[in-house]
C-alpha cells in the first residue's frame, strides 16, 4: 500500500465500537479494542513516541538500584508538550471518541499522556487505581493503554480485577509493595475476577477507568515493552480537594494549579472533539 505519511499522521476518523466493548467497560470498568491503529499507522508512530521517550526518560539508574516502582517501568510524561508529532498521536479525534463512547460523554479532556516502557527484566506493577493521584471530582475518567510492538503476557500484559471500580477508592496506598498486598487481599477478599489478555498487537488498546484495579506481571522477555497511554477526562469534571500529597502535585503538573472547585478547563487540559 503507498500511503503518505502525511495521511498516516491524522488520526483523526472516527471508529465504532461494538455494543459489546461498552457493555463490557460499563460492567467490568475495562474493555480491550483491537486495531485502534493500523499497522501502517503503527509504524509511522511507532518511531515518533519512542524517539521522544528516548529523548526525554530521565532515569539512569541501573534496574536492581531502583525500588519497585522504579523497577516497573520508565515513566515518560506528557510528551505531547516537548514534541509535535507525538502531540498528534495525544490530541487524536479517533480515541478521544472512544473514550467519550465509553464514558457517554459528549467530549473528553486531556488529564496527561505518558510512555510506560517496561524494560528487559523489568519488575511487576503493583496493584493500584490510578485515581489514587488525581485531584478530579468525577469517576467518569479512563485511560488508554496502546502497545507500540506485540506484546505476549510475559512482557508485563495489564491485568485488570475486574467489576472493582465501582466503589471508588478503597486505600491510601500509593504503587508500591504495600499497595501490591493490600490489594492482592482485598481482591481475592471481594473474589473479583482477574482479567488480562494472552496478547496484545501493536496497535490495540485496552481502556480503564480510573478506580478500576490494575497491576502488571514484570517484563520476562528481552524486548522492552513500548506502551503509550493517553488519560482522558469527561469534560465538565471539576477540581476536587487533594487527599493526599501526590493530587496536590498533580493539581499543579497536570492542571497547572487552577482554582479547587472550577471546571478543568486549562491549557493543558483541552477538549479533544
Ligand atoms: O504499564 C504498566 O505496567 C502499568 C500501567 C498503568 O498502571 C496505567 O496505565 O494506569
Amino acid at each position: 500500500m503507498n500511503t503518505k505519511i502525511s495521511d498516516l499522521l491524522t488520526l483523526d476518523d472516527f471508529k465504532k465500537l461494538s455494543d459489546e466493548s461498552i457493555q463490557e467497560f460499563h460492567k467490568k470498568g475495562h474493555t480491550l479494542v483491537q486495531n485502534v491503529l493500523s499497522g501502517d499507522e503503527i509504524e509511522a508512530y511507532r518511531p515518533v513516541i519512542v524517539g521522544a521517550a528516548d529523548r526525554y526518560n530521565t532515569e539512569k539508574r541501573k534496574l536492581e538500584d531502583r525500588d519497585t516502582y522504579g523497577k516497573a517501568f520508565l515513566q515518560i510524561m506528557n510528551l505531547w508538550q516537548v514534541d509535535a508529532d507525538v502531540k498528534k498521536f495525544v490530541f487524536a479525534k479517533r480515541m478521544a471518541k472512544i473514550a467519550a463512547d465509553l464514558m457517554g460523554v459528549k467530549n473528553v479532556r486531556l488529564y496527561h499522556d505518558q510512555a510506560l516502557f517496561k524494560e528487559a527484566g523489568g519488575g511487576p506493577t503493583p496493584w493500584h487505581q490510578d485515581q489514587y493521584y488525581w485531584p478530579i471530582d468525577t469517576n467518569n475518567t479512563v485511560t488508554m493503554w496502546m502497545p507500540l510492538i506485540d506484546i505476549d503476557v510475559d512482557m508485563g500484559m495489564l491485568t485488570f480485577a475486574s467489576n472493582s471500580y465501582t466503589t471508588g477508592a478503597v486505600f491510601n496506598h500509593e504503587i508500591s509493595d504495600e499497595s501490591e498486598s493490600a490489594f492482592d487481599d482485598y481482591v481475592q477478599k471481594k473474589g473479583f475476577p482477574i482479567s488480562r489478555a494472552e496478547t496484545m498487537k501493536a496497535g490495540d488498546a485496552t481502556w480503564h477507568r480510573g478506580f478500576t484495579i490494575h497491576n502488571a506481571p514484570g517484563n520476562n522477555s528481552d524486548k522492552m515493552r513500548e506502551v503509550m497511554t493517553v488519560i482522558y477526562i469527561a469534560d465538565g469534571a471539576r477540581i476536587a480537594p487533594y487527599k493526599n500529597e501526590w493530587q496536590k502535585s498533580d493539581h499543579h503538573k497536570w492542571l497547572m494549579g487552577k482554582p479547587i472547585g472550577g471546571l478543568i478547563d486549562s491549557e493543558l487540559n483541552p477538549k479533544l472533539l
